[in-house]
């Protein structure tokens, strides 16, 4: 299978179907996958650097802990977060999760010296910390498509916001452990003329 270029006569879509997806549509459960993308607080730009990517793994971590979940992929952009995970059918409450991961990050990322914004009186009071915004947006992912497309989307989203002209530039991403799998070649990600991949996907909120 040719991993390094696009066969001229199929379509981005139908080669990632035909040669991206068979690898991992294993990791697609129908009723427990979600896609979530979190932002920070005013969307401060405070995410893009190791220490905050030390301290969401640990987050992670220790929530997966308590309440298992798989992370299928996660790219961390300077103001939000955008991230595929599949939860047990017995034990889906993602909100609970985001909100132990929240919490755990911003302890230890205050406690590193992360900044924060500003937050009032009353919102100290319910111990509310100026890291994360208070929502989040989350879908469910319907069936394999849905689930090929918002994976392709998070990785291609660093490229997306211009923060990066190759989506193997950006660190912050699981780009890189799909491609260690052969999921991804290296130089996945199309360049923004290429009008029919971004007509394609979707704006799924950021
Ligand atoms: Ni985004």
């Amino acid at each position: 299978m040719v991993r390094d270029a696009y066969p001229t006569v199929v379509s981005p879509l139908q080669y990632f179907s035909e040669v991206v997806l068979s690898d991992y549509r294993r990791c697609y459960v129908p009723g427990g996958s979600y896609f979530f993308t979190v932002v920070t607080e005013r969307r401060a730009d405070i995410l893009a650097n190791d220490l905050a990517q030390d301290c969401l793994r640990d987050a992670i971590r220790y929530c997966q802990q308590q309440l298992p979940f798989r992370v299928d992929a996660i790219v961390i952009l300077p103001d939000h977060i955008h991230a595929i995970w599949t939860l047990p059918p017995d034990n889906c409450d993602y909100s609970k999760r985001w909100g132990i991961i929240k919490k755990h990050f911003t302890q230890t990322w205050l406690a590193l010296g992360g900044a924060e914004q500003s937050v009032t009186a009353s919102r100290l009071r319910y111990r509310r910390r100026g890291v994360w915004q208070r929502r989040f947006w989350e879908h469910a992912l319907r069936d394999e498509r849905d689930y090929q497309n918002h994976f392709n989307y998070l990785h291609f989203n660093p490229v997306k916001h211009g923060l990066v002209k190759k989506v193997v530039d950006w660190p912050y991403s699981s780009f890189h452990r799909w491609v260690e799998k052969g999921v991804y070649s290296v130089n996945w990600g199309l360049p923004p003329e290429d009008h029919f991949f971004l007509n394609h996907v979707q704006c799924f909120g950021e």
